[in-house]
């Protein structure tokens, strides 16, 4: 049995009725296998960051601990964004159902299929703010804390809706 370890993973959709979306993928995250759902963030929408014209996006995150490894983590998430319809297209395009493991424990991961920390962390504040809700003394494998890419960000725009 792998050591428990603890995961922080960021949801967002901004199609097909985004709050059922998140509420569905909620739910399917608390029934993972080898795993406990320790937190939620609050709800943000956010306009679409990425070249497309595309609908404002609901965004959250959530704290998770796992003993599955970073990778079977990966495939979860990827199963669940499935489930829920996703349709691989642009890369900055519009999805059903976006699941980004933003951090698995204190591991720098590297690898063509994943990349941990996920490299928006350091800018986008629809990470930054959810990730503040779960652990605001969190502090990335860089030694960069959050609070201080939170100070760094733009909360215009920015708002709870849940
Ligand atoms: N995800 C993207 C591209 N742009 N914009 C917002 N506001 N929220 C997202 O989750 C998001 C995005 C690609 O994953
Ligand atoms: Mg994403
Ligand atoms: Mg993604």
């Amino acid at each position: 049995m792998n050591k428990p370890v603890i995961a922080y993973i960021g949801l967002g959709s901004n199609l097909s009725h985004p709050l059922t979306q998140l509420k569905l993928a909620l739910k399917a995250l608390a029934e993972l296998p080898n795993s406990q759902l320790l937190k939620t963030s609050a709800i943000y929408q956010t306009p679409a960051i990425g070249g497309l014209i595309q609908p404002d996006y609901l965004n959250a995150a959530v704290k998770l601990q796992t003993t599955l490894s970073a990778v079977a983590l990966l495939r979860q998430l990827q199963l669940i964004e499935q489930q829920q319809g996703r349709i691989r297209g642009e890369k900055w395009g519009p999805r059903t159902l976006d699941l980004d493991l933003l951090l698995y424990g204190e591991q720098s991961i590297f690898t063509q299929e994943l990349m941990v920390p996920h490299p928006g962390i350091m800018t986008r504040n629809f990470v930054i703010f959810p990730l503040v809700d779960l652990e605001p003394g969190l502090t990335l494998p860089s030694g960069e804390s959050l609070l201080a890419l939170k100070a760094q960000c733009s909360s215009l725009s920015i708002k709870t809706i849940a």
